[in-house]
Order: C-alpha cells, then structure tokens, then sequence
C-alpha cells in the first residue's frame, strides 16, 4: 500500500476490514475511493476499488428471481456463530458433506460441476449454528469470479479433498495458487489453536484475504488408512488441522463443531430481562476477548449506545455482579443489559 495517504482514508481503509455485511463493505469502498490521494502511487490501488466496487455494486442488485430472493447471488449474509466455505477440488464430496452436515438439498453428482451458486446451510452444535456455506469447486483452470466476494465475508474454510484419489496432490497446491492470484490465502493458524501453526504474514494490503482453513479428508470408507492424511500433509507441505470423514457413513462428522467452537473461540453469552429467567435457548455469540459492550451490539444497535452497565452470572463473576461495558465475557455468562 502506497504510505502517502491520508488520515480520512486510512479509516476508510480499517473500516472496510473490519466490515462483514456485504452492503456495509461497499458503503466502506465508496469512502475509500472517496478519500483516497489522487496521483501516480496510489492508481493500482484506486482501480483496485473502483473494480470491487463494480462488482460489489453488481452483486447487490442481482435481479429478484419470481419477487422471491431478496439478498445477493454470490454474497451470503454470515448467519450463525460463525461462517464457514467449503473449498475444493469437483467430486470430492462438498455437496455431500453439506447435506450431511446442515439437512440442506444441495446437488450431489457423480460428475463435476453440480453446484453452481453459493448454497448457505446451518450446522447445529450444542446450543448454536454454524453457517456452511457449499460452493462449486476450484481447480488449476477454473475458479468462478464471484468466488472472491464470496469468500470475504467467511470465518474459515474447510479445503475438502478425496482421501482415496491421488490425484489431491497436484489439485490442492493448483487451487491455492488459483486463490493467490485472486489474493486469497489459506493458513493452519486458527485462532484457538494458535501455537499449532504458522501465522500468517501481516498483510498491509486491505483486499488480501488471510483464511484459517481446516483440511478434511473425506471419502475415509474408500481409503481407511488412518495415517494417510498426515502422509497427504507432509507431501503438500501444508500444517493445516485435519479431520478425516465420510460423508456417506457419516463417520469422523461429530468432531466438527467441537473443533469449530474451540479453533473459533467462540463464546456463548445468555441474555435475560431483570426479573425474569435467561432466555437459555439462544445464545448470542461472540468470541474470546470479546466484551459486554460486544454484546449489546449484538442484540441491538442502539442499546450498545445506551449501554451504562450489566448484571452478571457465571464462572468468572460472583451471582449478579455489576460490571462494565468493558468486561470481558465468558462462555456460559448470563447478562442483565441495563441502560
Ligand atoms: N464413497 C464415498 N463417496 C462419496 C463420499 N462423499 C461424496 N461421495 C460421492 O462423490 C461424488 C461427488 O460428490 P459431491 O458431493 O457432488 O462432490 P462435490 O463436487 O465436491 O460437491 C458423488 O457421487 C458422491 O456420492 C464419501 O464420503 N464416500
Ligand atoms: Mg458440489
């Protein structure tokens, strides 16, 4: 990134990463393009924004098919405790394992190229969803376009292989050289599990992508060696946490929501109205380091505003202490807003 630029637009900038919804992303665009310097140093850059803006535009206002679809084509809206992309090379069991895995009715072939759209699904572990989102896959020639404004808005990816066709070997380091064409980069280091792996490098480039990924060997009844994905591993050179499963027996699949929740960090937190019992069914969520404040702006915009302190139950406070905006919650708090 050119250093010459200015205050306004490095705001701009921070925003635009921080940004998950989609039409909040290109509101952030437009002031990029808004505030950004003008001159030599800063044309790659402005091009680059002017494209995405383009495209963002474009992705927004896909035509309504039958008045139904309200939202983008290609842009799913994170839903859940965390939003999760299903990558890899075609047949190696995506669309089988999201229909295993969320209940959902994506097409499953015997031939590549099934799925054609995003195809958003909700994965049940314990008390919360983790938002599945199918995608068509990605090989050495082809990558569809709209893959990148899909991918943004993701927590993680799973890479998705087929255990038992060696073929994994050239398709793996072909899509992750097709997704750093399109600055997508896949790494091992999630947040949960930081010292199992390499962090990725501090990206000074706001379009760069860096996503924690989580190799799934599936296809596991055809090849039930269980070494064989750790062989996979070292030959790729990859240091990606690994599941192995099978979609078609099921096996292996319990073990993803635990590793989601803790790779995620994620924390439940309870919400409850004075007097009255928590609401106990449905958690908000966010993640470790996370505060009251966060909290509240999960439940509603305006009361994170408003917010002047919080009654607390659970591990690290004593039954229906008073704290802060600032405290950090904990999994399985209980939390009284008040205004
Ligand atoms: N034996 C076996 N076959 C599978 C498994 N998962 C998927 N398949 C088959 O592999 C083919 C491709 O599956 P699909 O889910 O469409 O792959 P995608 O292209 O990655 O979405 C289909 O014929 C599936 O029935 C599995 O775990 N074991
Ligand atoms: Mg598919």
């Amino acid at each position: 990134m050119p250093t010459n630029v200015t205050a306004d637009y490095k705001k701009a900038e921070d925003a635009f990463r921080k940004a998950r919804d989609p039409s909040e992303r290109l509101e952030c665009l437009r002031e990029m393009m808004r505030t950004i310097p003008r001159h030599k140093g800063t044309e790659h850059l402005q091009a680059d924004i002017k494209s995405r803006i383009k495209h963002l535009t474009a992705e927004l206002s896909a035509p309504k098919k039958g008045g139904k679809r309200s939202g983008p084509s290609h842009v799913v809206r994170p839903d859940g405790a965390a939003q999760l992309c299903l990558l890899g090379p075609p047949n190696a069991g995506k669309s089988s394992l999201h229909s295993r895995l969320t209940g959902s009715r994506t097409e499953i072939g015997p031939y590549p190229h099934t799925t054609h759209l995003p195809v958003p699904g909700m994965h049940a572990h314990e008390d919360i969803h983790f938002q599945l989102v199918d995608l068509p896959p990605v090989s050495g020639d082809f990558m569809e376009p709209w893959l990148v404004a899909t991918l943004n808005p993701a927590d993680g990816a799973l890479l998705v292989i087929d255990v038992s066709d060696p073929e994994c070997l050239e398709q793996i380091p072909a899509i992750m050289t097709k997704l750093a064409e399109k600055k997508i980069f896949l790494h091992g280091h999630w947040p949960g599990l930081a010292a199992e792996a390499e962090a990725p490098p501090g990206a000074d480039d706001p379009f760069r992508l860096d996503l924690p990924a989580l190799l799934i060997a599936n296809k596991s009844d055809l090849d039930p060696d269980p070494e064989e994905v750790e062989v996979l591993e070292e030959l790729l050179g990859l240091d990606f946490p690994a599941l192995t499963v099978s979609a078609q027996t099921g096996e292996g699949l319990e073990a993803l929501g635990p590793f989601l929740f803790r790779a995620l960090e994620i924390v439940r937190v309870y919400t409850k109205s004075p007097g009255k019992p928590p609401d106990s069914d449905k958690p908000f969520t966010v993640r470790r380091g996370d505060t009251v404040l966060d909290v509240a702006r999960l439940v509603h915009r305006d009361l994170a505003r408003d917010l002047k302190f919080a009654r607390m139950w659970g591990k690290n406070v004593f039954d229906g202490q008073q704290t802060g905006p600032e405290h950090e919650v904990e999994d399985g708090d209980v939390v009284e807003l008040h205004l």
